[in-house]
């Protein structure tokens, strides 16, 4: 695993193989995470990209970003489409070409999961990526079943309803051989992740909290801080399972001590997407998270 210093090194070292001049907003988070997560899979990567931001902000042909073979994808097939081309892989014996499906919370929580699903239990040999915004950002902000309560989007003008469906534990439940949750802010874990998943063989799923300045409605300068929150509050957890084993990643395991934790409050007052919450959803909120907490600290 790298060190702070040592991934400084691998940022010159390394190709870059996302480059600039992408078309993703200022600040974009999921877009941080790609190219270290590409830094980390190196050139022998293809990525399948369903219906996303992920199409957009790769920008246009013959100038679009990505280093490696970059196939834009229907919005349910990311995960059926990665099937066909490890499959194809394998009938070719190439065996040292990493698929790596990158989706949005849309694209995997709602409408990609039955493919992902499918994908999984036949055992592909794939890395499947969730980065997760919150939302369906690249068509203007809906709601999505990863979005979390009170949320005001585009299709909850009042705030939604019911609160966010937790994809890593779903998949998790098919007791696959990999695993993990991340934040896109932070390129040291998502480097580390990538680098540690690619050397397993069978399906991996890694869950990634990509803050989205436009989506969430906070200053582009502030997607770290944003990052930091989610993990400070509890509101987004960091774990692994390998092999059915589950541990509770260090920044986690301190916050799931109420006395350390920061209240919901602090992240929900930083984004405009909450809007104006009264004391009880407030509550409702926190009392969410601290379940969810609870829950998670049994692994400790
Ligand atoms: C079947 C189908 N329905 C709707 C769309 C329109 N569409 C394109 S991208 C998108 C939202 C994607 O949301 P998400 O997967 O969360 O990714 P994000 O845009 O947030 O990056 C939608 C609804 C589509 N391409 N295909
Ligand atoms: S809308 Fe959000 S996720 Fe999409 S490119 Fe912009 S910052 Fe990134």
């Amino acid at each position: 695993m790298l060190t702070v210093k040592e991934l400084i090194q691998t940022e010159s070292t390394t190709p870059e193989l996302f480059n600039a001049g992408n078309s993703a907003c200022a600040g974009c988070a999921s877009i941080l995470a790609l190219r270290w997560a590409l830094k980390a899979l190196g050139p022998k990567t293809v990525v399948v990209a369903p219906a996303s931001c992920a199409n957009v902000y790769i920008g246009i042909w013959p100038k679009a970003s990505s280093a490696v073979p970059y196939i834009n994808m229907a919005f349910a097939a990311g995960a059926s489409a990665a099937s066909g081309i490890v499959a194809g892989y394998e009938a070719l014996g190439k065996k040292d070409i990493n698929v790596l499906t990158w989706a949005g919370d849309g694209g995997t929580v709602d409408i990609g999961i039955q493919a992902l699903s499918g994908a999984i239990e036949r055992g592909t040999n794939f890395i499947y990526t969730c980065y997760d915004n919150e939302g369906y950002m690249n068509t203007g902000t809906q709601r999505s079943s990863s979005t979390l309560k009170y949320t005001k989007t585009t299709t909850t003008p009042l705030g939604k309803g019911m609160h966010k469906k937790d994809i890593a534990q779903i998949i998790a439940a098919h007791d696959i051989p990999y695993v993990a949750t991340c934040v896109a802010t932070d390129p040291q874990e998502v480097y580390n992740i990538y680098s540690e998943a690619k050397k397993i063989h069978g399906p991996k799923f890694i869950h990634i909290l990509s803050p989205c300045a436009p989506g969430w409605r906070f200053p582009a300068s502030r997607t770290t801080v944003m990052g930091d929150l989610a993990i400070k509050t509890g509101i987004f957890l960091l774990w692994k399972q390998i092999d059915g084993e589950l541990t509770v990643n260090k920044r986690t395991a301190k916050y799931l001590d109420k006395k350390k934790r920061t209240p919901v409050i602090e992240y929900i007052k930083e984004q405009g997407r909450f809007g104006t919450l009264n004391e009880s959803q407030v509550n409702d909120l926190q009392a969410w998270v601290d379940k969810r907490c609870d829950k998670l600290a049994r692994f400790l």
